[in-house]
């Protein structure tokens, strides 16, 4: 039997004789970058595929936050998780802007509404909330809060590509919602992201500020940066989107065997999946409880020394990095379910093509933790 090292990922690829035709194209178009013609068909072909009007392809997810809150045209405090991806809340810091931390639900680790609520101040201009793991946030009471209080409302929605709630996409929602195509993603294109904008001016604004805030020969109206798509990404993604149902098809089937697994452990408890959601299996999170005979930490070490690579997403919990520790919001005592389920929190390995083999390796590992 395999001892081969299992990553919490891996990611899922065309058959490269597919590449190779496209490839060619380039090379006799001599045209890389620059809204090309693969540019042009991917968005096109995102724009169907997410359900969403308003697609603006870009380089990747960190750089799709920071032009939705660009043209958000935020000012003062955003109020957000502290229970997700560094990104999140570095792209918040680096429009100037000052994130305030609220709690997250038990349940499905997203951000608390009632917690946003009680954080309004009137220097708030925005939300910033994630569908953590592709588990849909509360998205009727956030939206309720944010007509309310008159406040933008921005998802970082890097997991949840090709989720459904209620037989409408998530995608939805929103002022704005981005996308994240890394590597590491349930649906990559080496690296990317895509904005997606309510409006049509939403997405006007994000296409100028992803190309340097060019209009034409000679007018450069906004200060823009670049965070183009090239066309080697746009046509990898061309293929991708026509694999995407099998490949979540094979990671719904990882899920389920995990989950009737894993269920009966007692001190594991795998996140749920909610009602009325299409998923996309993009993770696996578990919380690693008191009744485990292990904690957490040393569970990760045991795997690790069974050659099984878990993650600790989300830990440490992003309130408690140096650069933001010292806001009133960061204060744990303000976080407690952030707290807990950053120390309990353990990603399992997740993939297409994760054989039943090496998912029996991972099962015994949590089984039997030695
Ligand atoms: N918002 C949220 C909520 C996010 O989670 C993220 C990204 C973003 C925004 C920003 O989107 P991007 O700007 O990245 O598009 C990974 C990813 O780098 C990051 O994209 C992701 N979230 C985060 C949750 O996970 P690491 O530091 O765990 O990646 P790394 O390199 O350790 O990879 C994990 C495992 O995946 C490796 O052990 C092996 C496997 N792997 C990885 C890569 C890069 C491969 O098999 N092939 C690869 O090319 O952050």
């Amino acid at each position: 039997m395999s001892n081969g090292p299992i990553y919490v990922t891996r990611p899922s690829l065309p058959p490269l004789a597919e590449l190779l035709p496209l490839l060619e194209e380039m090379w006799d178009s001599r045209v890389l970058t620059n809204n090309g013609p693969f540019h042009q068909k991917f968005e096109a072909a995102l724009t169907a595929f997410l359900e969403a009007e308003h697609v603006s392809l870009v380089s990747n997810g960190m750089l799709a936050l920071e032009a939705a809150i660009d043209a958000a045209q935020l000012t003062g405090e955003v109020v957000t998780t502290p229970y997700s991806f560094v990104a999140t809340t570095h792209a918040v810091r680096r429009a100037n802007l000052q994130p305030v931390f609220v709690d997250i639900r038990p349940h499905d680790l997203n951000i608390d509404p009632d917690a946003v609520e009680a954080a309004i101040t009137e220097k708030t201009s925005a939300i910033v909330a994630v569908h953590c793991y592709g588990n849909p946030c509360n998205v009727d009471a956030l939206r309720a809060i944010a007509e309310r209080h008159g406040l933008k409302l921005i998802y970082d929605a890097a997991h949840a590509f090709g989720v459904r709630r209620n037989g409408q996409s998530l995608l939805a929602h929103g002022d704005f919602s981005i996308l994240s195509f890394h590597a590491t993603k349930v649906f990559n294109t080496f690296e990317g992201g895509v904005v997606i904008a309510a409006s049509q001016a939403g997405k006007a604004a994000v296409d100028s500020l992803r190309n340097f805030g060019i209009a034409s020969e000679t007018s450069i109206p906004n200060t823009g940066g670049n965070a183009k798509m090239s066309e080697f990404n746009a046509a990898l993604g061309l293929l991708q989107l026509d694999r995407f149902a099998e490949a979540r098809e094979a990671r719904r089937q990882v899920d389920t065997r995990y989950r009737e697994a894993l269920t009966s452990i007692e001190g594991i408890e795998p996140l749920a999946l909610p009602d009325g959601v299409e998923p996309n299996f993009s993770y696996f999170p578990v919380l690693v409880g008191e009744d485990y005979p292990i904690s957490r930490d040393a569970l990760y070490e045991a795997l690790k020394a069974e050659n099984i690579f878990a993650r600790r997403y989300f830990y440490p919990l992003l309130s408690s990095l140096p650069m933001y520790r010292d806001l009133a919001s960061a204060d744990p005592a303000n976080l407690p379910v952030a707290t807990e389920a950053a120390k309990q929190i353990l990603c399992l390995p997740i993939y297409e093509g994760l054989s039943e083999a090496d998912q029996d390796r991972v099962i015994r590992a949590v089984q039997r933790p030695s």
